[in-house]
């Protein structure tokens, strides 16, 4: 073969190499978002997440003890069902113990939990919300420590968890009774039925039983099935009997939320492409019918699933957790400008409402419940882009929480964002993820954020398997 011939085709073979190899690092961009530089971390700010999270553990612990949460204006103790205890702070708190490096707070919690932690109870449970905060902790806890007791006491709650799914389209009713196994509240919502997968599934691979996996997946594909046909997107209410929808809103607000977010996960922990094909399916649909751009920035609020047309501009504090789900989707410009956004509505009170209209830019729900979703984003955004604002932000919102949350007790919801009254609840999710989504902002390098999933309670469960 004449030279020159040769030489043409190696050209056209390092071409179409170094084309191929643009379509590859393009495709990984999608999927993988860069991480420049070195993380930027704030070691006093991290050091007092520290502290406000023992000051809440020792109001609960002095004045609730043994009970699920701490009131902390009354200091008495509340619990979720009559006068039965699921200890939910202590089971809450035990993994931001672990991760904020509190090796003896830690210890004795996970020993008080595994002797005192019982769920042969006559009481009739969420199971999404028993799923999140219990199973998730257990099973991110016995990774974590290894303590087979918490295995254990994982596998029996799942056990006593099962009959919620016993309905015809394998969708979970919403309660379900610890001791009979009897079951209630046949509406539920994307949130409650597919927000289960990482911890169902963790369970599935770490005791070898595949029906808690099998069953919480097919929850999460019947629901996907039933989305709008034409506009991609799921309501807010669901009868998981009929599967018909009986509430057509969609929003990525409370009872639809973490949907997404488990969507995306589910593939992250278990390389389960099934589900992020959903995923991605699902948040198209999100940004194109929900997303709404206003003078003030990027919003996403609420419409009509089967015909898209907008029927509100609310915008909240759960709504909150959208931007860490983007930025792990790999959608950084989304994102960052949602969280300007959900920043921009934290400002105008200086603490963020439950409920916001984007269009006002004024509060309709004035509570604040002590929510860690702004935070959680600023964290995840902060691990992406390397950005040193979202410290910034996270730091002005940390002083702000202790500012108007703050009791000589623990911390305490607010009333109302505008006059800053106080409620008498300090919530267990505090503990589990407020403050220690806090904590790994100013400190990023006390965890590997790409080596965990965490569960939407903040649990990180690991692929151990
Ligand atoms: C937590 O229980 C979870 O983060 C859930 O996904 C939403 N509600 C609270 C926190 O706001």
């Amino acid at each position: 073969m004449p030279k020159r011939v040769v030489l043409n085709s190696l050209v056209q073979v390092v071409a179409v190499l170094g084309l191929l190899l643009t379509v590859v690092t393009s495709a990984q961009a999608q999927e993988v978002p860069q991480v420049p530089g070195p993380v930027p971390s704030d070691l006093p700010l991290a050091e007092r997440a520290r502290q406000e999270l023992l000051h809440a553990w020792k109001g609960y612990k002095q004045y609730a003890s043994g009970h699920d949460e701490l009131q902390p204006m009354s200091r008495t103790g509340k619990d979720w069902y009559g006068k039965e205890s699921l200890l939910m702070t202590p089971v809450d708190t035990l993994s931001t113990f672990i991760v904020m490096g509190m090796k003896a707070e830690a210890a004795e919690t996970a020993d008080y939990i595994a002797k005192n932690l019982t769920f042969d109870k006559d009481i009739s449970v969420s199971n999404f919300e028993i799923t999140i905060r219990l199973l998730g902790a257990l099973v991110s806890n016995y990774q974590a420590t290894n303590d087979k007791r918490l295995l254990a006491k994982a596998d029996e709650l799942a056990t006593r968890l099962l009959p919620a799914f016993k309905s015809k389209t394998g969708m979970p009713y919403r309660f379900v009774n610890l001791k009979t196994g009897a079951v209630d509240g046949v509406v539920s919502n994307p949130a409650e039925i597919g927000t289960l997968i990482l911890e169902w599934g963790a369970l599935a691979k770490l005791t070898g039983k595949a029906v808690y996996f099998d069953t919480a997946k097919r929850a999460l594909v019947e629901l996907y099935k039933r989305r709008d046909p034409t506009t991609g997107l799921v309501g807010q209410g669901i009868n998981v009997e009929t599967g018909a929808w009986t509430n057509k809103n969609s929003h990525v607000g409370g009872a639809i939320d973490s949907y997404f977010e488990y969507l995306l996960k589910c593939e992250k922990l278990f390389g389960d492409a099934e589900c992020g094909d959903m995923y991605r399916v699902s948040i198209d649909a999100v940004n194109k019918y929900l997303a709404d751009e206003t003078a003030d920035g990027l919003w996403y609020g609420r419409v009509d699933m089967t015909t898209g047309k907008r029927n509100g501009t609310n915008f909240g504090s759960l709504q909150a957790f959208l931007p860490a789900v983007l930025a792990m989707g790999g959608d950084l410009d989304r994102a960052r400008r949602l969280q300007d956004s959900a920043y921009k509505m934290w400002a105008v009170n200086g603490i963020e409402p439950e409920s916001f209209n984007y269009v006002t830019m004024k509060p309709v729900s004035e509570g604040y419940n002590l929510r860690p979703e702004i935070v959680e984003s600023a964290y995840y955004l902060s691990h992406y882009t390397r950005d040193s604002k979202y410290i910034e932000m996270g730091q002005t919102m940390f002083l702000d929480l202790v500012k108007h949350c703050r009791t000589d007790a623990g911390y305490t919801v607010l009333k109302s964002v505008v006059s800053k009254e106080k409620g008498d609840l300090q919530h267990s999710f505090l503990l589990a993820e407020t403050l220690k989504y806090f904590y790994l902002l100013f400190n990023p390098s006390a965890l590997d954020l790409d080596a965990v999933v965490f569960n939407t309670e903040a649990h990180p469960i690991r692929k151990t398997w």
